[in-house]
């Protein structure tokens, strides 16, 4: 497959293996080894559904084999959609098992997203839930099945309908062929590129390191209890540390259902929850969210957020209010991940996103020509290390733009260091509107918007907001009739665009500032619309 990902030059590789951060290990490992240790301790909950790490790897050992019984091969690859559901875990480690590659959507993607990325992975199968918060995610298969014939097999957690249900997944086990751990383990989507959305291919060597050592980091071990509250397929829970970690740990995963501060706190006190991740709005609805819900949640010890700038006012407030410490992350699915430290000062906890979990993570702050800037002072983040990509996958061309020539990815966050090495995020020089933590990719926005008749020209900007950080706003140069927001909504819903990505907002504008390049002046548009907006 090395023509569809850039692996690392050579003797970099053998540095990482040297230094022993890529141990030959591959994500299949990683449960069989807590399996091996854990067997009888409780691994995951769902509901009033719970196993033990024996009955997990026995029901990935059988799910395994039937997926490899259907003809998926190693290095084949399979679109998974699911919610914060067990089987999520499950179909997870069973692919790890037979060698097939997890493409992970979020549960809010729709037809154009999930076509898009079934097409540019060259998924075989596609996994979904029967039905998700009033949705059916089988009439989604249906539409994808017959616009991407190549997808040939669909699996649903539930009733089935046509399809293939999850308990049909199950087969004497068989010895299987095992992955290389330089292989790519799984695809990760990317927030942080122009146009359509890309993919991260992550190697077994590299998000095993990267799992392991966030994990301890985050100081997890067998009396971890996590609670999965943001979308698994987020890499953030999933592997920074998240569930991956807490498996590796030989914790507890728990499943939560919904992202609401009242599920959540109830899940808390009820399931004796040591750490769980959320992204700052959710942290500030977790903390309003006291006043009216009385769950204990003295078992909290860990709040972990990131995903997008935390006020540090906000952040003051976790320890008074929720009565658990705070970590903060500063990461992304590409790669590199900064986390505050358990002992660092209070301080550095609430103000800053943390250090590189490792030695070998090189951060270069640069100016706009490429050069370092003076230490201390805000440029933008370039980035390579041990578990950070050296080129999407499948995007030759756009990998000459996004990484420099000595391989560091341009993270397109504008970002300064502290003396004792410190991050903080200042903002970003990436047309990309961070909307709660959710990555907007503008151009894929802009390219369908162009599409509607009274639509002459758009260009999508992030405007401040107090709780989601940001949200998105359509700048738009009608074209004779002007458009109304509602109208522009169900177009791209009619185009099936997931619906965090419908703009917040409608401006209609005569013309755009533009700047020197003649390029639409997106930072112009944003001050221009906070100035009318501000009484
Ligand atoms: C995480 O991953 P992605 O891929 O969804 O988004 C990455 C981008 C970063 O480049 C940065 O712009 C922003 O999200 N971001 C933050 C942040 N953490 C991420 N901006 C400010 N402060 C933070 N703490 O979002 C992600 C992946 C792994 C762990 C944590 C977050």
């Amino acid at each position: 497959m090395s023509h569809d990902f850039t692996p690392w030059p050579a003797p970099l590789a053998a540095t990482y293996r040297a230094r022993g951060y890529w141990r030959g290990l591959t994500l299949d490992d990683l449960l069989r080894d807590t399996a091996r240790r854990r067997e009888s301790h409780l691994a995951i909950v769902d509901g009033e559904r719970r196993w033990s790490y024996a009955e997990l790897d026995g029901r990935v050992e059988r799910m395994a084999a039937a997926i490899y019984r259907l003809g998926l091969a190693p290095g084949d690859r399979v679109l998974v959609q699911l919610p914060n559901i067990a089987e999520f875990a499950q179909l997870f480690f069973a692919l790890q098992r037979c060698g097939v590659v997890p493409v992970l959507a979020l549960p809010a993607h729709r037809e154009h997203e999930i076509v898009h990325l079934a097409v540019l992975s060259g998924s075989r199968a596609y996994a979904i839930a029967d039905s998700y918060q009033g949705f059916d995610y089988r009439e989604l298969a249906r539409k994808l099945r017959a616009r991407v014939p190549s997808v040939n097999h669909v699996f649903v957690a539930g009733i089935a309908e046509e399809f293939t249900s999850f308990d049909a997944l199950d087969a004497e086990p068989e010895i299987l062929p095992l992955p290389d751990s330089s292989s790519v383990a799984v695809l990760l989507l990317s927030g942080g590129t122009t146009g359509l959305p890309k993919l991260i291919p992550r190697t077994h060597d590299d998000y095993h390191y990267n799992i392991r050592e966030s994990a301890r980091v985050a100081g997890l071990g067998t009396d971890t209890r996590y609670l999965a509250v943001l979308p698994v397929a987020h890499n953030f829970p999933l592997a920074c540390p998240g569930i991956l970690g807490t498996f590796h740990a030989g914790g507890t995963v728990v499943m939560c259902a919904d992202g609401s501060p009242e599920t959540g706190q109830e899940m808390v006190a009820r399931e004796q929850i040591t750490d769980t991740a959320l992204i700052p709005p959710l942290v500030l609805l977790w903390l309003e969210a006291r006043a009216w819900i009385d769950a204990d949640l003295g078992s909290l010890r860990w709040l972990q957020v990131g995903g997008a700038r935390l006020n540090p006012e906000v952040a003051a407030r976790v320890r008074p209010v929720l009565g658990c410490r705070l970590q903060q992350v500063y990461g992304m699915a590409e790669g590199l991940l900064c986390f505050t430290r358990h002992d660092d000062g209070d301080d550095a906890i609430v103000h800053t996103q943390g250090r590189p979990i490792s030695a070998d993570d090189e951060l270069r702050i640069v100016d706009e020509n490429d050069q370092e800037v003076t230490p201390g002072c805000t440029g933008e983040l370039q980035v390579r290390g041990p578990y950070t990509l050296r080129g999407y996958w499948r995007s030759e061309e756009y990998n000459r733009r996004a990484f420099t020539d000595d391989g560091y990815y341009r993270s397109g966050d504008v970002v300064r260091r502290t003396a004792e090495g410190h991050v903080i995020v200042e903002g970003r020089n990436k047309d990309v509107v961070n909307r709660g933590g959710e990555k907007i990719p503008v151009e894929e926005v802009e390219n369908l918007l162009l599409s509607h008749p009274a639509v002459l020209d758009v260009a999508i900007v992030g405007v401040l907001d107090e709780v989601l950080g940001e949200r998105t706003c359509a700048c738009v140069l009608p074209r004779g009739e002007v458009p109304t927001l509602p109208a522009l909504k169900a177009h791209l819903n009619a185009l099936g665009l997931a619906a965090f990505k419908l703009p917040d907002r409608l401006v209609i504008f005569e013309t755009f500032p533009s700047t020197k390049l003649g390029k639409v002046n997106r930072r112009a548009l944003a001050s221009l619309i906070m100035e009318s907006s501000t009484p």
